[in-house]
């Protein structure tokens, strides 16, 4: 049979579990995953290889575009977030749409018209936003009903015929991306509906992601995890020195192991929340930077030197120009054309 491939966009509302999804399927941690909604800023491609099974499909490579959480926005941010979903719905071979089983039901009224323009959502209706993007498409959409390890067998059936009766989903599938259920089940259905092509992505390639780019959103996650209030949402992190270990790892003994040196800025909006990125005594940067540096060695294969600092830029949320230079995408695009010139 011959090689499939495609592209596979993960859209749904924020803390659906999107991200861990894309991470169990991948097997590897490409994409930062937080209690907190609007987590993901940027769409993340995690490539996966699916060997062939005899009688039921053949080998295929599998793009799957993990996406920000669709919610009402409100800053310059919030737009762009949202247009990265548009962006992967555009190009797109099936959908995934993600749902948060724990979640009560609300049902989203399919005789309600949907809103429609991006600036029209409002947090009830974000499902029905999701729906109306659904229903533009020509593409396969598949349900994929998240978090069934945290939810009463008896709800799913409920739950199916909630959903069921809101679009023809292509197929609605129960999973627990935590604890990697129903997944097997979902690559094969996937592959089934993929059209046949050709690698998009070398074999051995599982993200697009620059390793810099990763770097900053491990730090990212971990202001997320050890922060509240706004200054989660008002936090960016750029990377400003990365410098990796300058000769391979020498196996002299007391050869010292390699090190790679990082800066990287936390950007905040205000004088108070940098306060709190600082914390006591700087206690708060410490717990950040200790964390994040754990993560980052796992990543990198050498250990770490991270240095991080906080630089105070009133509402970067609004500010395009900031925006441009944290989107590591428009970055190499800006390179690529002015390479061209
Ligand atoms: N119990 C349970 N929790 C899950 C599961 N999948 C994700 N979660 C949790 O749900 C929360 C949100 O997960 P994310 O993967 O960050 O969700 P997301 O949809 O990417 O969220 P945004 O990036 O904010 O749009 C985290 O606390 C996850 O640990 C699951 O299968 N079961
Ligand atoms: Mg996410």
């Amino acid at each position: 049979m011959p090689f499939r491939s495609g592209f596979v966009s993960i859209i749904g509302r924020p803390n659906a579990g999107k991200s861990t999804l894309l991470n169990a399927l991948i097997g590897e941690k490409i994409a930062i995953v937080t209690r907190k909604p609007q987590t993901t800023r940027n769409r993340i491609h995690g490539v996966l290889e699916v060997a062939p099974k005899k009688g039921k499909h053949p080998a295929a490579q599998i793009v799957f575009v993990d996406t920000p959480g669709v919610h009402a926005p409100s800053t310059l941010l919030d737009k762009r977030m949202l247009q990265e979903v548009h962006d992967a719905l555009s190009s797109r071979d099936v959908v995934l749409h993600v749902v948060d089983a724990t979640r009560t039901l609300r049902a989203p009224s399919p005789d309600k018209p949907a809103a429609q323009a991006p600036g029209a959502i409002t947090p009830e209706d974000e499902d029905a936003y999701i729906l109306s993007l659904i229903r533009t498409l020509d593409c396969p959409v598949f349900l994929v009903l998240n978090k069934i390890d945290a939810i009463e067998k008896e709800t799913l059936l409920p739950l199916i015929a909630h959903w069921s009766a809101l679009h023809a989903y292509t197929e609605i599938l129960p999973v627990s991306a935590r604890k990697q259920d129903g997944l097997e089940k979902l690559t094969a259905k996937l592959v089934e509906h993929l059209p046949e092509g050709q690698r998009y992505y070398p074999k051995d390639q599982f993200t697009d992601q620059p390793e810099r780019f990763l770097v900053a959103e491990l730090i990212r996650e971990k202001i997320l995890q050890f922060t509240g209030e706004e200054v989660p949402y008002a936090s960016a992190v750029v990377i400003e020195r990365f410098e990796e270990p300058s000769a391979p790892a020498g196996k002299k003994p007391g050869a010292k192991p390699p090190l790679t040196r990082i800066s990287a800025a936390i950007h905040c909006e205000r004088t108070g929340q940098k306060a709190i990125l600082i914390g006591k005594g700087g206690a708060m940067l410490k717990q950040i930077g200790a964390a994040a540096r754990v993560e980052i060695e796992r990543l990198v294969g050498t250990r770490v030197y991270l240095e991080l600092f906080i630089k105070v830029a009133a509402d970067w949320r609004s500010s395009g120009p900031f925006l441009d230079a944290l989107d590591w995408k428009k970055q190499l695009e800006d390179l690529g054309s002015r390479q061209k010139e």
